[in-house]
């Protein structure tokens, strides 16, 4: 016991005398350690987002090689039946540098057929989704590689679906069966009508077509459809959500707003203007026109924070005080307009464009998960909250970000993009796969639906471009509606508007 005593007072005098030393050596020892941990560069963003592409692409390559999209508790589903999630997903990883992944669905699309499997010629097809995605995924890889395969897919696809468009006013309904050449609307519409941006957002993808194969037929059978849109549209109002093919006339009851079944209607006029050498000054009239209708009817003001709602065709007043996530596609088209033939007679369209993205951002910002959901709700004073609690983790807000990055060149929307990309990881990343959820801001959030192939294609590839200083540069090339880049051409195909 004495002996204990002894040693804990030599210690205690050892340590007083040698304080300082002491002090010195934790110091040091704490710098060696700690700085090393401070000072790594952490990955840059365009790595960990080409890393998280690769992992969620392997997530469904593995379960779904070849199928169409991967569902978040196990399984996939089949509804374009022609292995969408690889197509779509496809010139992202080619941007991406990933090679090897990439190389699996060239070398599943040549030894399978891919889109040109019988399956798909059996199958009942939705128009606008395989044109966007497949189509559309196909010119642009073709575009990047020169590689045949992509073009016979391109085809195969473009000749599949051109009996579709032989209706009354030129315009396909929503599904078709290439084998029983059997056309049908969806079933939520009414009986021969289809949603205007099914119909008018094929002009892109199959005059692309044309300039590819030199055959005007694709390119002929598109600007139909979109003259008998634009012939039928009513003058002083927001295009309405319901067309009938065989009356060519709009259906009036729909009320106005540019969320779902109209948005890339809206987009189209002015990326297909520009993508062929801003020769149809029909398409630009029109696109004005719509900005027109949208900026004096839907937009609503609350405590400093611009939407844009949706209201009745007959309602005067302000429109509703929510915005859909997929309105935030917006913002980016109007500074994509101001790029490009800049003035507006009567409009701003980069103080809008600002104003709406920075909305679009602040729906980021107002859940816990920092992840937009499907509609945000305003409150009067400017503050946001979700009105859908759900997220499939779409590209909007990123792509109106990326947009205004790219034509501004102010880097305050890299910052936001980095926050976003950071809640990305902290609240959708489960396992290295991107994950839609369900209730968020609820302590009930979790995982749900599927892994959509608008992800791979657009919501990873805007995240990765953002924090790139090289990729497309927007003075050559648009974007479609599913980001798939089209170079922009100096002029149409052949065929002038009918
Ligand atoms: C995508 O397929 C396209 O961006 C389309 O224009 C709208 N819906 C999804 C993404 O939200």
């Amino acid at each position: 016991m004495r002996s204990l005593a002894k040693s804990v007072r030599t210690w205690r005098r050892l340590l007083k005398r040698r304080r300082r030393e002491l002090y010195a050596l934790t110091i040091l020892l704490t710098a060696l350690v700690v700085l090393p941990v401070l000072a790594r560069p952490s990955r840059p963003y365009d790595v960990r987002v080409a890393n998280a592409m690769r992992t969620t692409f392997k997530a469904y390559w593995r379960e779904c090689a070849g199928r169409d999209e991967l569902l978040i508790d196990g399984g996939c589903e089949d509804w374009l039946f022609s292995g969408v999630s690889a197509i779509d997903a496809a010139d992202t990883l080619l941007m991406m540098g990933l090679r090897r992944d990439y190389a699996l669905v060239r070398e599943w699309l040549h030894a399978d057929g891919g889109p040109l499997s019988t399956r798909i010629h059996n199958a009942e097809l939705n128009i606008f989704e395989t044109t966007i995605r497949v189509l559309g995924g196909a010119n642009a890889v073709y575009g990047m590689t020169n590689d045949s395969v992509w073009l016979s897919a391109g085809i195969a696809l473009g000749d599949l679906l051109l009996p579709a468009f032989d209706t009354l006013s030129g315009c396909p309904l929503g599904l078709y069966t290439g084998a029983s050449k059997k056309r049908r609307e969806y079933e939520r519409f009414a009986p021969n009508t289809t949603g205007v941006a099914d119909a008018g957002t094929l002009q892109l993808e199959f005059r692309t077509l044309s300039v590819l194969t030199g055959d005007s037929r694709y390119a002929a059978a598109a600007d139909r459809c979109m003259r008998a849109l634009i012939d039928a549209l009513p003058s002083d109002r927001v295009v309405p959500s319901t067309f009938d093919v065989v009356r060519g006339k709009f259906l009036l009851n729909s009320g106005q707003s540019i969320g779902a079944q109209v948005d890339s209607f809206i987009e189209m006029l002015l990326k297909v203007y520009i993508g062929f050498g801003k020769k149809d000054s029909l398409l630009l009239r029109t696109f004005l026109t719509q900005v027109d209708s949208i900026l004096n009817n839907l937009i609503r003001r609350e405590g400093g924070t611009m939407i844009i709602g949706s209201k009745e065709r007959w309602q005067v007043g302000l429109p509703s005080a929510s915005m859909e996530h997929l309105s935030c596609f917006f913002p980016g088209v109007l500074a994509l307009a101001h790029k490009h033939c800049a003035h507006h007679p009567k409009h701003d369209l980069m103080y809008y464009a600002r104003e709406l993205t920075r909305t679009c951002y602040l729906m980021t910002r107002a859940t816990s998960e920092g992840l937009s959901a499907e509609s945000s709700f305003v409150l009067q004073n400017g503050e946001l909250y979700p009105s859908i609690t759900d997220t499939y983790l779409r590209p909007e807000v990123i792509e109106a970000v990326y947009v205004m990055y790219k034509v501004t060149g102010d880097g305050l929307y890299r910052m936001w993009a980095r926050q976003m990309w950071r809640d990305m990881e902290r609240s959708a990343l489960h396992g290295g796969v991107l994950t839609p959820m369900q209730n968020l801001g609820y302590s009930s959030t979790r995982p749900f639906s599927k892994l959509h192939s608008f992800v791979l294609a657009e919501t990873l590839k805007y995240f990765y471009l953002i924090f790139r200083d090289d990729g497309p540069d927007l003075e050559h090339v648009v974007f479609n509606t599913e980001a798939h880049p089209v170079r922009i051409r100096v002029a149409p195909p052949a065929t002038p508007l009918v």
